[in-house]
C-alpha cells in the first residue's frame, strides 16, 4: 500500500450539492488510508444550492482527517477558489482536484510523490500525453476545443505543455505562495497563469500522465468561460 507524507487536498465547488457528498466521502476514505495527516480542504465559490450544507454534513464525520469549509462569496471563479484554498494549506504540498474527481483521486501519488522526493516545484496532470489513459470522452465539441486552446497558450506564453487545463495540480507551497499572491485571473485562465508566473520564477514544472473520465453536469459555461478563459490569457499576455 502507498503511503505519503502530509497534503492539503484544496476541492473548489461551485453548486455541486449533486455530487460532492460522494466525491468527500472517497477522498476522506483515501486519505485515511494513505495520508492520515494531511487535510481537505473545500472552497464553496458562492454556491446557491446546498454545496455548504452537504459539505458541513460529511466533514461532521471525518474523523482524524482535518478539514475546513472556506467560503468565497459571492462566486468569483475556480481561479479564485483554488488560490484561497492553496493559501489557507498549512502543510508542506497542496494538491487541487474538480470536486467531480474527473482524475480519479487514485492518481494523487503520481503528482505528490516528485514534489515529496525534491525532484518538482509543480506537478500537472495531463490529459494529452498518453490518451489511452482517458476513459470518458469530453463532448465531441470540447475535445476539438483543447488543442486550439494549447496552441493559443503556446502562442500567447511559451509555455511548452500539453495541457495547462487540467484539473489536478500539485504545488510546493513555500516556493509558490508568493505566485498564488500575484495571480490575478479569477476564472478557467488561471492554471496558465499560475505555470507561467512559476516558469518565469525559474520554479521546476513536470507534466504528468493521469487518467481522467469525463463526468455529466460539467460547471462550465461553454460561452462565458471559454470567452473569460481567452481573456484572461490575452491580459496575462500583455502585462508581460
Ligand atoms: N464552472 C465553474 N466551476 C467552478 C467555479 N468555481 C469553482 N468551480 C469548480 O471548478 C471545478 C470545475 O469543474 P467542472 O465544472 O466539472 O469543469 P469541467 O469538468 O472542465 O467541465 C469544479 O470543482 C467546480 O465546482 C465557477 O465559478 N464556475
Ligand atoms: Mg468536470
Amino acid at each position: 500500500m502507498t503511503t505519503l507524507p502530509p497534503f492539503s487536498l484544496v476541492l473548489p465547488a461551485f453548486n455541486e450539492a449533486d455530487r460532492i457528498g460522494q466525491s468527500l466521502r472517497e477522498i476522506l476514505d483515501y486519505l485515511r488510508e494513505v495520508s492520515p495527516g494531511s487535510e481537505l480542504i473545500v472552497v464553496n465559490d458562492g454556491s446557491t444550492d446546498a454545496t455548504s450544507e452537504i459539505v458541513r454534513e460529511v466533514f461532521a464525520g471525518s474523523g482524524e482527517i482535518a478539514t475546513r469549509l472556506i467560503e468565497n462569496s459571492p462566486n468569483r471563479g475556480k481561479g479564485a477558489a483554488v488560490r484561497a484554498g492553496l493559501l489557507a494549506a498549512t502543510t508542506p504540498i497542496g494538491l487541487f482536484s474538480d470536486a467531480d474527481l474527473s482524475t480519479p483521486i487514485v492518481e494523487t501519488p503520481k503528482l505528490i510523490e516528485p514534489i515529496a522526493a525534491g525532484e518538482v516545484d509543480i506537478a500537472i496532470g495531463s490529459r494529452a500525453l498518453d490518451r489511452r489513459l482517458i476513459g470518458e470522452h469530453q463532448p465531441w465539441r470540447r475535445e476539438q476545443a483543447g488543442p486550439v486552446f494549447n496552441l493559443i497558450v503556446r502562442v500567447a506564453t511559451g509555455l511548452p505543455f500539453w495541457d495547462t487545463q487540467c484539473g489536478f495540480k500539485a504545488f510546493r507551497l513555500d516556493v509558490c505562495r508568493s505566485i498564488f499572491e500575484a495571480a490575478q485571473a479569477d476564472g478557467f485562465g488561471f492554471d496558465v497563469e499560475l505555470l507561467y508566473l512559476a516558469q518565469k520564477a525559474g520554479l521546476r514544472i513536470r507534466e504528468i500522465p493521469v487518467r481522467w473520465n469525463h463526468h455529466e453536469g460539467s460547471k462550465l459555461h461553454v460561452i462565458y468561460d471559454s470567452f473569460r478563459m481567452f481573456r484572461e490569457v490575452v491580459e496575462l499576455r500583455m502585462r508581460a
